[in-house]
């Protein structure tokens, strides 16, 4: 092998490691991450509070670690619902180990908040019919981030105490959440009371099952399939972002 063809093989070999070694760290999910990962998916309760405080002492976003390990965890664990390998008692010691990290990082999420000045009010709950609140929590933790002021009815709520509300503190946004199909066409039935009572209030609404066909099947004004999407739209409701 001549001299030249030699360099110019070093010179390859040099550039995949360095490729190689960007492409790692992309990929690489840091330990507390991974933990929180594991113990949620394990229903690990008390190991899923220690890596949330494990995210926090090592100066890691708690958003990250909740798009990047947390909320992952919770999909495996419906899909193996899904499979028959998990069964309801173990998705709800999984939500709990969720929800016990979850208490964790949310002081830290909501110490985030951009603005003093209130961006608009926003009342929202889960649908009629539907427990799941997991995600609308999520949503209302960064809308309050982003400087909206929250009103939070919970989850099941009824039609009308989503139109009571709206009315009661004259809402610029009503948000919901709904994560089974069976309780999804709620979402449409409290857009038609909303507007039926004449009330000003846009719409926004969102859960697993959501797609923006449906929404804008519903009349909904705007969806997002995930909570920081859901605030970009939220301020674009309110005009308070260039659309
Ligand atoms: C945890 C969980 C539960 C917990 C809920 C605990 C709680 N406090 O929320 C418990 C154990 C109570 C439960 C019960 C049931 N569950 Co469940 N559950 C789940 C699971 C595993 C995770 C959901 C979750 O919290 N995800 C994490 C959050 C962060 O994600 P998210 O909710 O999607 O929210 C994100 C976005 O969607 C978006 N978003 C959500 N809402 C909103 C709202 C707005 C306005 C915006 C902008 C954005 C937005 O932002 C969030 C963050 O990015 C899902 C599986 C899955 N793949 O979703 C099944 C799942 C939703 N459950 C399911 C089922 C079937 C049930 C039960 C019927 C089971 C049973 N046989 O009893 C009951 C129903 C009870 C009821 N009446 O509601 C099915 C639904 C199937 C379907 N197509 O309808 C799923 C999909 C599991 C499966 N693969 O089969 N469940």
């Amino acid at each position: 092998m001549n001299k030249r063809r030699f360099r110019g093989i070093v010179q390859e070999t040099k550039c995949l490691y360095i490729t190689f070694g960007r492409y790692k760290q992309m990929t690489e999910i840091k330990e507390p991450i991974q933990k929180l990962y594991q113990s949620i998916l394990h229903f690990d309760v008390r190991g899923a509070k220690d890596a949330a405080k494990e995210v926090l002492n090592n100066g890691i976003d708690p958003l990250e670690a909740l798009n990047g390990g947390a909320i992952p965890a919770l999909r495996e664990a419906g899909n193996k619902f899904e499979r028959g390998d998990y069964f309801l008692p173990e998705i709800m010691l999984c939500a709990e180990a969720f929800q016990e990290a979850y208490r964790v990082l949310e002081p830290e999420l909501l110490n985030k908040k951009e603005k003093t000045e209130s961006l608009g009010r926003i009342v929202i709950g889960t649908v009629m019919g539907d427990m799941h609140d997991i995600g609308k929590n999520l949503v209302k933790a960064l809308l309050q981030g982003a400087g909206f002021e929250v009103h939070d009815l919970g989850r099941d709520v009824p039609i009308q105490r989503f139109v009571e509300k709206a009315k009661e503190v004259d809402a610029d946004i009503v948000a919901m959440s709904a994560l089974l199909t069976v309780t999804m066409q709620f979402l449409g039935t409290t857009i038609s009371a909303l507007k039926k009572a004449g009330l000003r209030a846009k719409t926004i609404v969102g859960g697993a099952p959501i797609t923006a066909d449906f929404a804008r099947s519903i009349g909904a004004d705007a969806f997002a399939g995930d909570a920081l999407i859901g605030i970009e739209e939220c301020k674009k409701l309110v005009g308070k972002m260039e659309k």
